[in-house]
């Protein structure tokens, strides 16, 4: 077993390595915000702004489409941004006293 592709990849072994870059797809993930009856919506708006950088009409949008249909999309991001936009948002909805909920899920 010596050259091509095999066991023993001792002194002298060959290693078969790709030539041609392979571009991998990052795994994608919706961060979703949700309604409630009892976070103020200039909250809602100022949160979208602040983390999701939306300017004061994109966001107006966001919350006033998530207050009608009770969900809507922040953002689409790979998973550790995902992750860290949806803690961003639990930490200040709680320091505030909001009970609005942030989530991701796999696109
Ligand atoms: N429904 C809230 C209200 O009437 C506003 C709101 C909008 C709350 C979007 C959460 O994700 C939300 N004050």
């Amino acid at each position: 077993m010596s050259g091509g592709q095999g066991r023993s990849n001792g002194p002298s072994a060959s290693v078969i390595t790709r030539v041609k870059p392979k571009a991998k797809r990052p795994n994608l993930y919706r961060v979703l915000i949700l309604n409630d009856d009892y976070t103020p919506m200039e909250f809602v708006v100022h949160v979208l702004e602040r983390f999701f950088q939306k300017d004061a009409e994109a966001a107006t949008k966001i919350m006033l489409h998530v207050h009608h249909h009770g969900i809507g999309e922040c953002g689409v991001f790979t998973y550790e941004i995902a992750e860290t936009k949806v803690t961003q948002v639990m930490d200040f909805a709680r320091k505030h006293q909001h009970p609005l909920q942030c989530v991701m899920e796999k696109k």
